[in-house]
This record gives structure tokens, sequence and C-alpha cells, in this order.
């Protein structure tokens, strides 16, 4: 059966049986061609050629500024973690429309990094490796690899683990970011059978598993996952090596200029820019093998997950062979069809697809919301290859003897107009050769991942006409019926998709959400323009966005705890990002009384365009920026102690200084890279101000070990490779130390003779700014006592610094230890910062400042003790 509706003629051409077509001679080959028939053929079948394509050959503007600034891309991608890493999939008509195969240009893409950057002229010499447990390692070039092995072509399907994603975050936000469900394209691929290089190396006899890595350097090592080695040399399951995708040449976003492909599997263990086959006993240790792609139990919350690591190295939680999954692309999102004069029958059309190679042998819509079911037509274009031997794109396509599916499959099925004005949704499932079925239910788990329910659209009448709704629409685009019925207040997982059916029990799913804290006025309805918006970027009342809500920071200036200069800096622009990282529940909760309104559309168009302030070719004299992130490239690392290291940061250019007032601080961002979300914290630099070109940054990590959880931006900053970028932005802070005795407090100028620095831990690194400037200055008369708490002799950060600073400061300055599990050797202070020994060190008067910083334990027993010895508020200063 064949839908002539679903295929582009254009890309139909007759070829025939056992076809000689002219040898693979070119490098780097050339754009399929129409090849001609000659007219002695006996037989004739159908196969199909890949659809029109119309390469890119524009940069365009937004990839300029990335890493990727040499990768030609279509505008018409949507993409789903904003500008970098790319990655994106096609609108889903636009991805159907092109038939059953996919041109490279519209084809999904998920990149965890930057695409690395090959020459064409150096495609030939590209170098991969087979090593491990092999008799033979090998290193082959691919000039080699085309040369010395036999070339097969066939059609594949790629799908991302994470496709359909939207509509599981809409349930519950999981760990990944929200694919469509246009994640999935095929291809016809050129390559060598993995199998067969493999087998040159001979692998040894416990070898097992086949590792693979690309030549993308990510923030935790290079991208790499594996698969088992039975499978690899298991023909029915065609693995290969890829350097061809429907004719041409990988483009650079598919693994330009060779990629593992392994068929019936999720995407992600197709490794592109392939470096290194590694044969080995055990599955990849790769971070990205661990921490990506795998299905954790359905209660394992992401605190859970994050608190124990088991749930990560339990290998029957990774994902291999795809689940049974389809959609329906027609009706589209928001369709309308005409009931006056509208043709008698609709059209249902979609996609369905298998795991492991198993053909979908069934696909059923559902008009009564599963009570009864009709058999849709099913258009295997696949099977189409099978009937053929010959060579195509220099590669043998010989499919005859497989019987194994490995690619997607159109269905469609007429229903009368008048049925479907009377229903309220139309439900596909598919059904595989397995007899695994789409289930009516969602499973969600913290990743996201292999998301295939019962694909639901839903049917609205108005007037003459049908409207149609998709669940979702990718990326943070608004639209979808999840969207509006969680707006009305339906649970989604209630078993009818949220919707109250008048009778029925509410027996919901509950898929424990972290709590939402409401941060918009009840009642509110404001529209506010980007004009408006755009008044209020000063002092005189700055407001400021947070996801699409515009708030006024006026009545906070003065009690905010960053001080005002942390609302300035958002002002008038979109602080969403920051502010949902940084602040408290308790913080959240208070903004409902400074909100003003929503922003319009078009204004949260023009915001998420940053007007770019950097983007002058001027060498600017200082690094930070308090109204947008720049750069810095990790320049070394260096540890101090078990658990401390120093990061040190290139500026933009060896005479920038880094713009940090004493005892203020800054800013740093960076992407978690499982779920690209922003993590952003607060840090005091411990390199001097003013020194040039460079930036150092003392952190304190907090890294898994054995059950313990390790904290997010531990985990990132440690795998963060020498080279890459980090964001700063600054500075901010309720505190300035000017100078000679002389301070800022929000702004407000006020005299000090004598500074009490209680610290512990890591909070030395602002109490130790302050110190410095006070010690370098032989005409500053302020003293200084510092009180530092640590647990071992070992945890005193900074200690070598802070006497050397003390020489000759001897009447300024003090600086007093104090140990928790101190040893015998230890001849100061033991216990912790307590009463005695804040009232021995640190005197009440009145031009003395208390400058507190530790971990909250401490800061709260000291803000206890120092109001129980009469401090005045004013006088107190916590970081
Ligand atoms: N080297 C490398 N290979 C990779 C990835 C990557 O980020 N780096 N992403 C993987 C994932 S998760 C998917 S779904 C597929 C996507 O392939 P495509 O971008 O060609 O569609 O590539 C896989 N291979
Ligand atoms: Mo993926």
């Amino acid at each position: 059966m064949e839908d002539p509706t679903t295929q582009d003629t254009r890309s139909n051409l007759l070829l025939k049986k056992h076809d000689n077509l002219p040898q693979f001679d070119q490098f780097p080959p050339s754009p399929p061609q129409t090849e001609e028939n000659d007219s002695e053929s006996s037989e004739e079948v159908e196969i199909l050629l890949p659809p029109p394509t119309n390469p890119p050959t524009q940069v365009l503007d937004i990839d300029k500024k990335t890493p990727d600034a040499h990768v030609p891309r279509d505008p018409r991608l949507i993409r789903l973690t904003g500008t970098h890493p790319f990655n994106v999939e096609a609108p889903l008509s636009a991805l159907f429309n092109e038939g059953f195969l996919t041109s490279p240009e519209l084809f999904y893409v998920r990149n965890h990094g930057a695409v690395p950057e090959v020459k064409d002229q150096d495609i030939p010499n590209w170098q991969f490796s087979v090593e491990g447990l092999v008799e033979r390692p090998l290193t082959l070039t691919l000039r080699q690899l085309i040369a010395e092995y036999e070339q097969i072509t066939c059609p594949i399907t790629l799908v991302c683990a994470g496709n359909r994603r939207k509509e599981q975050n809409q349930v519950r936000k999981s760990q990944g970011f929200s694919w469509g469900a246009a994640g999935v394209s095929t291809a016809l691929f050129t390559g060598v059978a993995m199998s067969e290089v493999i087998k040159k190396a001979r692998p040894r006899r416990r070898a097992r598993y086949v590792c693979m890595e690309g030549a993308d350097k990510l923030p935790n090592g290079f991208y790499g996952t594996s698969v088992k080695l039975n499978w690899v040399m298991d023909p029915n399951r065609g693995m290969m090596l890829a350097y061809k995708m429907n004719g041409e040449m990988l483009r650079p976003d598919h693994g330009k200029p060779l990629r593992a492909v392994i068929p019936g599997q999720i995407g992600g263990r197709s490794v592109k820019w392939l470096k290194k086959l590694i044969i080995t006993a055990a599955p990849s240790d790769n971070w990205y093998h661990i921490y990506d792609n795998r299905v954790l139990p359905t209660m394992v919350s992401p605190d859970e997950s994050a608190n124990n690591p088991k749930w990560w190295q339990d290998d029957r939680y990774a994902i291999y062979d795809l689940s049974t999954n389809s959609a329906i692309a027609y009706p589209a999102h928001e369709e309308q069809v005409c009931l006056k004069d509208g043709p008698e029958k609709y059209r249902a059309k979609g996609y369905a697809y298998g795991g492991g190679g198993r053909r979908i042998t069934r696909v059923e819509i559902s008009i009564d919301k599963g009570r009864t079911w009709r058999l849709a037509d099913i258009d295997y274009a696949e099977d189409r290859y099978r009937e053929v031997e010959q060579t195509l794109f220099g590669g043998r396509l010989d499919m005859s003897w497989r019987e194994s599916c490995f690619c997607w499959c159109h269905w469609w099925l007429d229903i009368p107009t008048l049925e479907l004005a009377d229903a309220k949704d139309l439900v596909v499932r598919a059904m595989d050769e397995s007899m695994n079925i789409q289930p009516k239910e969602m499973y969600w788990s913290v990743l996201g991942m292999m998301n295939n329910p019962w694909f639901r659209v839903t049917i609205s009448k108005e007037g003459d006409y049908l409207r149609f709704e998709h669940p979702t629409q990718p990326a943070l685009m608004p639209g979808g019926w999840m969207e509006r019925v969680k707006k009305a207040g339906g649970n989604l997982t209630n078993g009818h998709w949220g919707e109250n059916l008048a009778g029925e029990e509410e027996k919901a799913v509950v898929h424990e959400q972290a709590k939402e804290v409401p941060m918009t006025k009840a009642g509110l309805k404001n529209e506010i323009l980007i004009d408006e918006l755009r008044k209020h970027d000063n002092e005189d009342e700055p407001w400021f966005v947070i996801n699409g809500e515009v708030y006024t920071g006026l009545p906070f200036m003065k009690e905010h705890p960053g001080g005002a200069q942390s609302i300035l800096s958002a002002a008038g622009l979109d602080t969403s990002d920051e502010f949902m990282a940084i602040h408290s529940e308790t913080a959240k909760a208070m903004m409902p009384s400074y909100h003003l309104g929503t922003l319009s559309d078009s204004a949260k168009l023009s915001l998420t365009e940053p007007a770019s302030e950097t983007a002058s070719n001027e060498p600017r004299p200082t690094f930070l920026n308090s109204r947008a992130w720049t750069k810095a490239v990790l320049h070394s690392k260096r540890a101090i102690s078990a658990d401390t290291m120093i990061f040190t940061f290139t500026l933009e250019h060896p005479e920038q200084t880094l713009g940090l007032p004493v005892g203020q601080h800054l800013m740093i961002r960076l992407r978690d890279p499982v779920d690209r979300e922003a993590i952003i914290r607060p840090y005091t630099p411990i390199s001097d101000t003013t020194r040039k070109g460079y930036l150092d940054v003392l952190i304190k990590l907090y890294l898994s070990s054995g059950s313990h959880p390790g904290g997010k931006m531990s985990r990132a900053m440690n795998s963060l490779p020498v080279g890459h970028g980090v964001d700063f932005k600054g500075p901010i802070g309720r505190f300035e130390y000017i100078g000679r005795g002389r301070c800022a407090v929000n702004g407000v100028e006020r005299k000090v003779k004598s500074f009490a620095m209680i610290c512990g831990g890591s909070g030395i690194t602002p109490i130790f700014q302050v110190f410095r400037a006070v010690m370098r200055d032989a005409d500053d008369p302020t003293t200084c006592t510092v009180l530092n708490g640590n647990r071992l002799v070992e945890d005193i950060l900074c200690r070598e610094d802070l006497d050397a600073l003390l020489q000759g400061n001897e009447h300024r300055g003090e600086v007093i230890h104090t140990l928790t599990k101190a040893t015998e050797e230890w001849a100061g202070l033991k216990g912790r910062i307590n009463e005695d020994l804040v009232q021995k060190h640190c005197h009440a008067h009145k031009e003395t400042m208390v400058l507190v910083c530790g971990p909250e334990a401490l800061e709260k027993s000291v803000r206890k003790v120092l109001r129980e010895q009469g401090w005045a508020e004013e006088q107190v200063l916590f970081f």
C-alpha cells in the first residue's frame, strides 16, 4: 500500500535491479545526481532517493559569536537550547513533508558541545583508532577505510532518546531540554560495516563491549558511549561507520567526516566525529555514557539521583534499543478544517518507529479516547530498498537478506470529517512485531527520555471550523493542549489527559514537583510593552523581567542582600536564569508584591536577543560588566588542598583588569553538562583586583564520593577543561572597602577604625580581599582582627598569604585560627568560634565593623552571639 500524498514525487526515482552505478571514486564525493537508466533493464523497482537538498552556505548571525562560527545552517531549524550548543529539530510538518528521507539541512541535530572543525582537504587524513582488548590495534585514515574495505549504503532512521520530551516536561520538569516530536530523521548512510574493521583488529577473549569516542571536547571529557561487541558483529543489526549521508559527505553537525551509525538504537549511541573504537570488558565509563541516555526508575527524584550515584552506575537503566513510538503530523498543530465546504474525509497522517530493528506491524487511531480503534494504513518505504541490489552513492545497497527494520514508517487513515467534528480528540498508538504497544500513560523519569505514550491531538469546534492542537510545541514555544489544560488547573496525570470526566473519581499519578512558589500577583492583568520596560533601565525605578513577568526593584533596593547594584544591573533586562538560580523560596515568595504585569509577546521576543554591549571591537579596560555576561577562558587549575583548587582564567587581553571593587563579588555561570541549565554562583576572587590579564578564583569542591552527592557547580568546575570559556558578571555586593578607613554600605559612605573579620572555610575569600587592601597600604590606620575557624590544619586556606601580609603589620593586624579537629601538634586555639572568642577579640566600638563569611551554621551562630553582645545591625555585615 502506498499513500501518494506522503511522498514527494521529485524524490522518487526508477532504478533497476542489479544496476551497476559508477563506483565511488571522487573525494569528497559530490551530492547525489539523478542517475540514468539504461533501457535494457528487465525489472524496475521504485526506491526513494533523497529529497531535493539546498545546502546552507551562510553562517547565521546567531552562530557567529559561538564556537560553531564555521558551520552554515538552515534557519528553519528550531533551537532547543538557546543559541549554543546546537540542538535542533525541524518544524514537524516540514520534516514530515520531506517524506521518507530527510535532507541533511532539516535532519535533527543533537550536539553536546561545539562542532569540531574539519577542513575539506583534511578529510581523507582523518584518523581513528581501534584499540583496547584487541590482538592488533589499528589506526586507520578515512582514505584507508574507503580504499581497503567494502562500502555499503543503507537507509537508517536516527531518533534522539529525548524525542517528545516536552510532553514529560509539562508533567514535571525533567533534567533535559524540550524536544517536540521531530527529534527523528532518516537518511541513506554510506560507509563500512563496523564489524569489518573490528574483525581486522581481532578482539581478545574477554572482549564484550565497543566503546566509541568523538573528537568533541566537552566539560566532562570527550563524548563517548558503548554498545555490545556481539551486536556489532551481528549483520542483522547493521552497525556501521559512515562518512556520507544521502550521498554527500557528512555535514559538520552530523559528524563530518566520520561517525558511527547504530540502527534501531537511540541516536546517542551513534557517535559523531569518531576518533576511537575501544574494545573493553565492561561498558563505557565515559561521563556521557553514565549520566546521559538513561531511564531511571520513575520514583527516583532529581534530588535522589543527585545524592545517590548508584542509580547512574546501574547498566540496567541505560537505553539501547528504541521503544515503539508514533506521532501525528497531520492534523498539524493549529491546523483548521472547514466543515462547510471542506472535503468529506480528512486524511490523518504521521510516523511510527520500533526499536532494535523490530517492525511496526500496526498503527491504530482512536477518536473516542481509546474506547474503539481504527487500523491505519502503513507505508514501509524501507522495504523498497530490499528489492534491489546495486551500488548507490559508492556503497553496495543490499538489504534483500535482512529482515530487520531500521527506519520509520509513515501511516495514514481517512476519517469522515463529520465524525471528526463530533470527536474531542484523535490519538494514535503503534505496535511492533513483538506486540510491544505504546502505553496510554507516560513513564516519567529524571532525564525525561523515551517518552512514548499515545500521541494525542485535541479537536475543538469553532464556528464552521475544526481546530486541532498538538500536545506541545518544541523548546520554550508556547502552545499545545498540555499547557492549556495545566493553566485551567487540570492534572495531566489523572488518566484522561487532565480533563474532568464527569462522574469519574480523580486518581492522579503523583509526580511530586519541587514546590513552585508563585511569583505573580493574583489577578494582575497588565501588559507591559518593551518601550515601558526600556524606560526603567536606571536607578530611578529599575524594572526587571523574570519568566516574562515584570517586577520593580525600587522598594527593595536598600534591603537587597546583594546590594542595590545587583538590582540595578538587571534593570531593563531579563534576569530569569540568575534570579531562579540564586534565590531561595523565601525570596521568591516576596515577589508578588513587586509584580507589575506581564511582558507583551513582542517584548519577550525583543528581550531574548540582548542588546549587545560587548560587540564593539574596542578593547575594554576592565573585564566585568554588571549588565552582561563576559567570557574568560580557563588557563590552569591548581590544587591547594585536598578539596580546594585555584582556577586561573585569562581575561580578554593582557592589559585588562578585573574591575572589581574590594569587598565585592562576582557571579560565575556554567552550564550543567547534563541538562544545559545555567548554574550560577557568587565568588570572590583571590587574585589582586588590580592584577592585569588574569583572574584567580579559589573554589572549594564538593565532589561526589561514595554515597555523597557532590555539588552541581563543583562537578561542573572540576570537569571543566583548560581552554574552555566561563561566563562572569558583576560586580555585586552591598559592601565596598574604599581604603584608609572609608567604606561604603549600599552606596552610603562611612568610617571604620577597625574590622573584626569572622570567617570559616572558603568564607575567607571576601575577608582576604579586604584584609589585604588594609595591610598593603602602610598609611591605612585601620586595624583588623581575623577569626578564622576550620576543621583541620590542612583546611586553613590562604594561610601563608595571610602570614605574609602580617609581616611588619603586627600593630595593625592579627589573625587567629581555631580548629575543631586539631591534632596534638596544633599550638593554636581549639574549638568553634563561640561567644567567648568573639567577646575576647571583637569590641563593640562605634567605629568597628564586623564582616562575617562562612558556612551557614557558622553565620547563624555568629549572628546570635553578636546580637547578644550588643552589636547594632548596621555594624555587622554578612557577605
Ligand atoms: N561526538 C558526539 N556524538 C554524538 C553526540 C555528541 O554530542 N557528540 N550526540 C549524540 C546524540 S544524543 C544523538 S541523538 C545523535 C544525534 O545525531 P545528529 O545530530 O546527527 O542527528 O548524535 C549522538 N552522537
Ligand atoms: Mo540523543
